[in-house]
Parts: C-alpha cells; structure tokens; sequence
C-alpha cells in the first residue's frame, strides 16, 4: 500500500482541553485512517502509486476522470489532516518568531488581521472543509477556505496552516459552537512547525 496513516506524534488526550480525546481518537484512527485506504483502494494498480501525496494533488486535473473525484477527497483527506496533526501543538500555546510575525504584519497589517481573516475563512465555510494559510507563488502569505478535502496545491499555493472545519472535527465536544472550536485553536498552533512549513 503506498500510503500508510501516519502517527499522531502525541497522545491522543494530549490537545485536551482544546481538543478532546474523543474526538481525537475517532478523527485520526477512524476518519483520516478511512481516507488512506480509500485513497489505495482508487489508484491500485495504476501508475498513480508511485506518486507522492504533494503530485497527485498539484497534478489532479491530469487524473484520469475515473478516479479524480476519489483521488480529489480522499488524497487531499490524507494531505489535509497530516498536516493538521504535525500543526497542533500538545505543549500549548506559542508564537510566531519575530521573523515570521513581520511578515504576518505584511501580509495582514497586523497578528489580530490575521487572525481575523483565517477566523472568518473557517467560520463562513458552509459545511464541510478547511480554513488555510497558504504560501503563494510569490512567497507572500495568504488565508482562505476550500470545500470538502480540497488541498491548495491543486490551487498552485503550498498549505502552511491549517483547521479543519468538518464537524467531525469538533462536534462532539463544541456541538454548533465552530466559533468557539476557532478561538481555541489559536491556542495549540505549534508555530515552529509552520514556519518550517514556510521555509521548506
Ligand atoms: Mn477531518
């Protein structure tokens, strides 16, 4: 199989209270665990299986159009939430270094622009899918939503930071409060790893 669940890295109680075991245990064991194998199942025995996650989603419209629709959730549910687990951090709350946060200041006015526009993103997307800080093209830094599983490689911006907005995210414990699930997850974004994500 070419894709395997990657491992959460921390315990699965260990973004309490933020986020609850429960949900922990049934997002990645179950949901992200779900969309690895459906993504094996739709490009076994097809070329596809020697690509990279990162490929087949900045090349998705090159897909044949049997599997794309497959490969489209169920790739970008297996990009989507490795990253979100390497982005959450169990230690708590930290900041950007003074680097990174001039060029939030760039790129938003201000840290609270930011926060903002990503918080908006994630609350105005109608039903499912991700809010996202992306690194364009040109380096410059830039926050939107997109339906679904949908990845911004396919868009041609590389993810740096993202919250998924699904419910399963955050039903069980926040039930209709999204709003609130947004506010705390200012609280457990591990910065390091989303300037290394810029960086890269
Ligand atoms: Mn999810």
């Amino acid at each position: 199989m070419p894709f395997t669940l990657p491992e959460l890295g921390y315990a699965q109680d260990a973004l309490e209270p933020y986020i609850d075991t429960e949900t922990m245990t049934i997002h990645h064991g179950k949901h992200h665990a779900g969309y690895v194998s459906k993504l094996n199942a739709a490009i076994e025995g097809t070329e596809l299986e020697n690509s990279s996650i990162e490929e087949l989603l900045i090349h998705l419209a090159d897909i044949d159009p049997a599997i794309r629709t497959a490969v489209q959730n169920n790739g970008g549910g297996h990009a989507n939430h490795s990253l979100f687990w390497k982005i959450l951090n169990p230690a708590g709350k930290t900041d950007p270094s003074k680097g990174f946060m001039s060029l939030l200041e760039k790129n938003f006015g201000s840290f609270d622009g930011f926060k903002e526009e990503f918080s908006k993103a994630a609350a105005t997307r109608f039903g499912s899918g991700w809010a996202w800080l992306v690194k364009q093209a040109d380096s410059s830094l830039k926050s939107y939503s997109t339906a679904n599983q949908d990845n911004p490689l396919t868009l041609g911006d590389t993810p740096i930071l993202g919250l998924d907005v699904w419910e399963h995210a955050y039903y069980l414990k926040y039930q209709n409060r999204r709003p609130e699930y947004i506010e705390n997850f200012f609280s457990i974004i591990n910065w390091e790893v989303v300037e290394a994500n810029f960086s890269a």
